[in-house]
């Protein structure tokens, strides 16, 4: 393994990711500072903005692409660092890649912006856009699996040159989130492809609304395990490192990883269970196999707490949490992954509640959903994020990450949490006195109920307001790492594995098996609900509400 920093030219790849990343999230975090405000009755939108068409840029701007290419830069990082150079087909791979996904949401962005998509990240039928938006999205995906081509290459030419052995445990976990990420995004490119594009350029009148859902949502679960696993990454391999520890199993990782390739897929009508048309034993048996989801979830939280004591025991911790003093919590690249652990524990809760049948039909389409991703994607998911750009940023540009710079990183975590733990409860709290999701300022005529949620909404801006200052600080301090830190080295720190660990059996990488299971437990659970829905479902002619 080599310690040295990345590849130049690698290290410009990985950059150019993130860059358009944190880009997408200085825009999207304005969308959503806005919204709060407006469902607060502080601000009347100008300039004829609609409150959808804000929406949409804040889902589509934050949760597709600040996401797909933090991680994809993030991904490719981590697979130079632990395989060796990139060769140079998986280096062209991911330029193409990126430049296919730079152009296809330049085009959805104009389009978003020009009010011709407003229509919002999950793009529901019969909500109608302009087919750009549809040709930027597939853009998106298109490049997304040109960069995975790009790793699954890098990652077999490793092998072949280290027969017999397991791959490096970073570089099988990036490989097993591309593959998660690549059986998933079929479903969204056959929706597309072959419902939306033709419906919207008009060379078809109907759409089969009940099928373009059924397809989105075989996408739209895998999608939140996609934003999840390389947080894990830096959970399981990272982590370790930075608090002097070692990473307590190798083996239980890699099965966590494989667990989520093949469960997180036939899942998707738990986003469904209120949707007519699809019979109830379907949606039981997905039901199913999402409380089978949350087991590799567990089986992080088991490992991270091993990890945690065993170091902290190591370093002459005593007690039940002794070990819990001897972790360093001034160090940025530590505490804010581990605010994102925390913050994981009442939001897989809240997922779990969620998915329980009688419970969804209190919270579905309620701001409580909304608050249940704001813990996870948006805080879970991007504190790690947060957390690896201080050590990946300066890593990638020869600079490091200062001591002022850390504190203020300290700081922004707890902005972070303050401004979500405002924001994420009142959503939370409001949800269940049955507030809706995507819904604009109004107060239904002055209606009693909902004008007891406006103290509520209130407490959301005031939340909101806080997380957008957070978000100042987190651009400021990558801009900073990125061109104006002192040069330096900064360490791309990667755990090693307990000595006391068991030994990692190659069958964990026999992806044909893993792959295999994964499409026969899809085919079991979407084949007969979707011949049902393509037989009966109605189809619909698009409309334009906006
Ligand atoms: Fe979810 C809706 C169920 C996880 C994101 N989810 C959403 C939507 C998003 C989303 C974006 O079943 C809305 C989509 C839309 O626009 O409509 N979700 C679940 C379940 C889980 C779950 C069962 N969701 C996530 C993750 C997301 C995410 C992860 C993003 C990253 N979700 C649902 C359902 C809906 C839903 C329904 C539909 C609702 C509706 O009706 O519309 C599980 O994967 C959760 C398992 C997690 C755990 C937590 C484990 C804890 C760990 C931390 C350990 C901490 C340590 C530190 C070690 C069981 C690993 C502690 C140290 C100390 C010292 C204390
Ligand atoms: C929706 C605020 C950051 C992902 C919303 C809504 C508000 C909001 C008020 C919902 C409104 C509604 O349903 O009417 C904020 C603020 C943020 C922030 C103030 C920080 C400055 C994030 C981040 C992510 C994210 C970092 C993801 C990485 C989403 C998604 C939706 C949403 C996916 C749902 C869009 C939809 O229903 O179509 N946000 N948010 N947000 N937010 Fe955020
Ligand atoms: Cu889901």
């Amino acid at each position: 393994m080599k310690n040295t920093a990345l590849h130049p030219n690698d290290g410009k790849l990985a950059l150019a990711h993130i860059a358009v990343g944190y880009i997408a999230l200085f825009l999207g975090a304005i969308a959503g500072l806005l919204q709060a405000f407006v469902r607060s009755g502080t601000l009347e939108l100008p300039a004829g903005i609609g409150y959808y068409q804000l929406l949409t840029a804040h889902g589509v701007l934050l949760a597709l692409v600040f996401t797909t290419f933090f991680i994809i830069g993030f991904l490719y990082a981590s697979m130079s660092r632990t395989t060796g150079d990139l060769t140079p087909f998986a280096k062209k791979s991911a330029w193409i890649g990126f430049w296919l996904m730079t152009i296809g949401t330049a085009i959805t962005t104009v389009m978003i912006l020009l009010n011709k998509a407003t229509v919002l990240y999950t793009f529901y039928a019969p909500l109608k856009a302009s087919p750009w938006f549809y040709i930027g999205l597939t853009l998106v995906v298109v490049g997304s699996w040109v960069s995975g081509a790009g790793m699954f290459s890098q990652y077999a030419v490793w092998k072949k040159k280290n027969e017999g052995k397991p791959s490096p445990l970073l570089s099988f976990m990036a490989v097993a989130t591309m593959i998660l990420w690549i059986i998933a995004t079929l479903g969204v490119a056959v929706t597309v492809l072959f419902q939306f594009i033709p419906w919207s350029f008009g060379l078809v009148d109907k759409i089969n609304v009940l099928l373009s859902r059924t397809l989105f949502w075989y996408f739209g679960h895998p999608l939140v395990y996609f934003w999840l696993l390389p947080a894990y990454m830096c959970w399981y391999v990272i982590i370790p490192k930075i608090i002097g520890g070692k990473i307590f199993s190798d083996s239980l990782a890699r099965l966590a990883f494989v667990l989520f390739v093949l469960f997180s897929i036939p899942v998707g009508f738990h986003h469904q269970i209120l949707e007519s048309g699809i019979t109830p034993f379907w949606k039981f048996l997905q039901i199913v196999l999402t409380f089978m989801v949350i087991v590799p979830s567990l089986m992080t939280a088991f490992a991270l707490f091993a990890t945690f004591e065993i170091s902290g025991r190591e370093k002459g911790a005593s007690g039940l949490f002794g070990w819990v003093k001897k972790l360093p919590w001034t160090d940025v690249r530590f505490f804010a992954p581990f605010m994102g652990m925390l913050v994981f524990i009442p939001g897989g809760a809240g997922g779990i509640i969620n998915a329980s049948n009688q419970m969804n039909q209190v919270v579905h389409n309620t701001l409580w959903v909304t608050g249940h991703f704001h813990l996870t994607v948006a805080t879970t998911v991007a504190l790690t994020f947060f957390g690896i750009s201080y050590w990946l940023v300066p890593h990638l540009t020869g600079r490091t990450l200062t001591p002022r710079l850390n504190k203020l990183g300290i700081i922004q975590t707890v902005f972070w949490c303050i401004g979500m733990f405002l924001m994420s409860g009142a959503m939370h709290t409001v949800g269940l006195f049955g507030a809706p999701r995507r819904t604009a300022y109004t107060t239904y005529g002055d209606h009693p109920q909902a004008l007891e949620w406006m103290s509520y909404q209130t407490i959301m801006a005031v939340g909101g307001a806080i997380l957008f200052v957070a978000i100042l600080m987190i651009l400021y301090i990558v801009i900073n790492l990125a061109v104006a830190a002192p040069k330096g080295t900064e360490e791309f720190p990667v755990g090693e594995v307990h000595e006391d660990a068991e030994k990692t059996p190659l069958l964990l990488e026999n992806w044909k098996i893993w792959i295999g299971l994964s499409v026969v437990l899809i085919v079991i659970a979407y084949t007969v609900p979707v011949i049902d829905i393509i037989e009966n479902a109605p189809s619909s002619p698009g409309f334009k509400f906006w």
